[in-house]
């Protein structure tokens, strides 16, 4: 029996939900801004082109990826929104700060998540070095921003439909 289960790449924008009536927050760290922002970029227009109006759209900027946790949580606290999406990029340095920031973010999102019961995104680099992140920030791994919409779209989706 053939699977009904789809492909991840069969989730392409063509087959999303209309989310006009969905609000989103993005947060985004200034931390590797020629990163950080292009993500932005990518994620804003990926929610705009799938109908969400500019006024749902809440965008938060924090100093750095570590502060990507209480700053979702501090616009999930100002407006109803159907998911936050936290944006950053954290380059592998001569330390090990970059496993801290990671873990830690990571963790506090999943926390989140579970505490607000709506989606809290993980749109973060971990790349080893600059070229792999540009790889990722719209060169030819595409843009990171942009799946972290489409991921954000898919489960505001899922959780009205589970209401
Ligand atoms: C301190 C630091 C370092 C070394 N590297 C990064 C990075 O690559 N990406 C990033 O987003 N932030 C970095 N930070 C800053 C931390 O995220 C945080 O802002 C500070 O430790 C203050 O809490």
């Amino acid at each position: 029996m053939a699977s009904a289960l789809k492909n991840l790449s069969d989730y392409d924008e063509r087959s999303l939900k209309d989310a006009a009536g969905f609000s989103f927050g993005i947060v985004v760290a200034d931390w590797n801004a020629h990163i950080t922002h292009a993500l932005y970029e990518g994620c804003f227009d990926t929610l705009a082109k799938h109908g969400v109006p500019d006024s749902q759209i809440h965008t938060l900027q924090v100093p750095g990826a570590f502060e990507l946790t209480a700053g979702a949580k501090m616009l999930a606290e100002k407006h109803k929104l159907d998911a936050v999406i936290c944006l950053g990029c954290v380059i592998k340095g001569e330390t090990t700060h970059n496993e801290y920031i990671n873990y830690a973010v990571a963790n506090g999102l999943t926390n989140l998540s579970m505490v607000y019961g709506k989606p809290f995104i993980f749109g973060v680099l971990t790349p080893n070095n600059e070229e792999q992140a540009l790889d990722r920030a719209g060169g030819k791994h595409g843009n990171k921003g942009v799946e972290a919409a489409v991921t954000a779209i898919r489960m505001a989706a899922l959780r009205e439909g589970l209401k």
